[in-house]
């Protein structure tokens, strides 16, 4: 059997989670158009009759990391680095910044050996611009391979598999057949939720809320849950809540209709908003809230 773990690297924004459920075929790791949705390691299982290839997904490095949650973030990255099989560099077509730069630096140092992902190549708009770019990407290092994709359409990403079963070591499987996600149901309902938040709230809002479940029973067909919403400041809870209750209804009821379809299970979800100043700089309240030392 081949059986090897790969870490999805790159800048906020570029698509590893998306990447991420493509490969395994299902949602394990939230996705939104803003910057630094992912915060923590994510795994996901690839089954194939060749093996199994155990993917990482990680936060979007970035290079301003003022808050001690940015540092914990950026700390996710190289904890995922070290002793994997393979790096997936995630780079967007036609989009090459400094923070991309900086990844590349980050791999460079490291020992495992990079794959080149050229995503989002559906958004081209001069395809013919695809293949310079392909060749200039492919002098800045010594790739194992270089895969252009669309983590949105699945244009492909076999080719990709392909790339990363030649380059997997034989060894035991790390997961048990049939396990997709390495997470548990209480991570998902509060990555569930702040899923939401992060699509429904205005630009800074979504940085200074994390979610925490605090109850969860699943028994039989109904999953019966509660969590709370932790926000930075009073002002904040007034906007999570909205006007008679009306945004935090829509949040609900969007991460209910999902985690019942994910489930098959009928959901009862139930939300609070509370106050937790500072959380985001404050080693204490990220110990509580999960972001535990990587
Ligand atoms: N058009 C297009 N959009 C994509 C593709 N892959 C991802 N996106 C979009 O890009 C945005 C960011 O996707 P994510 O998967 O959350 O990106 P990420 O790299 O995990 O982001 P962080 O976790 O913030 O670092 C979302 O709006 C996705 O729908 C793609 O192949 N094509
Ligand atoms: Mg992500």
């Amino acid at each position: 059997m081949l059986s090897g773990i790969v870490a999805i690297v790159g800048r906020p924004n570029v698509g590893k989670s998306s990447l991420l459920n493509a490969l395994v075929g299902r949602k394990i790791s939230i996705v939104a158009p803003k910057p630094q949705t992912t915060r923590h390691r994510i795994q996901g299982v690839l089954h194939r009759p060749q093996g199994q290839v155990v993917f990482v997904d990680t936060p979007g490095l970035h290079r301003k990391a003022p808050r001690a949650l940015n540092r914990y973030m950026n700390d996710a990255v190289s904890g995922a680095l070290s002793d994997v099989d393979l790096a997936l560099f995630v780079v967007e077509a036609g989009r090459w910044t400094d923070e991309d730069e900086a990844v590349l630096e980050k791999l460079k140092q490291g020992r495992a050996p990079v794959g080149l992902v050229v995503n989002k190549v559906d958004k081209l708009d001069n395809k013919a611009g695809l293949l310079p770019e392909l060749e200039k990407l492919s002098a800045m290092h010594s790739y194992a391979f270089i895969v252009p994709l669309s983590a949105k359409s699945g244009d492909n990403l076999d080719a990709l598999v392909r790339e990363l079963f030649s380059r997997m070591p034989e060894g035991p499987p790390l997961y048990p057949e049939g396990q997709i996600a390495g997470h548990d149901l209480r991570f998902t309902v509060s990555e569930l939720v702040r899923e939401k938040l992060m699509r429904a709230l205005a630009q800074e809002l979504p940085y200074a809320l994390t979610v925490e479940t605090e109850t969860l029973d699943h028994s039989g067909t109904i999953i019966r849950t509660s969590a709370v919403i932790w926000v930075e400041r009073d002002n904040q809870k007034k906007i999570v809540i909205g006007e008679d209750g009306a945004m935090l209804k829509r949040i609900g009821s969007a991460a209910r209709r999902e985690l019942e379809y994910m489930t098959g299970a009928k959901v009862v979800l139930k939300l609070w908003v509370k106050v937790k100043e500072n959380w985001t700089d404050d080693p204490q309240a990220l110990k509580r809230f999960g972001y535990l030392d990587n």
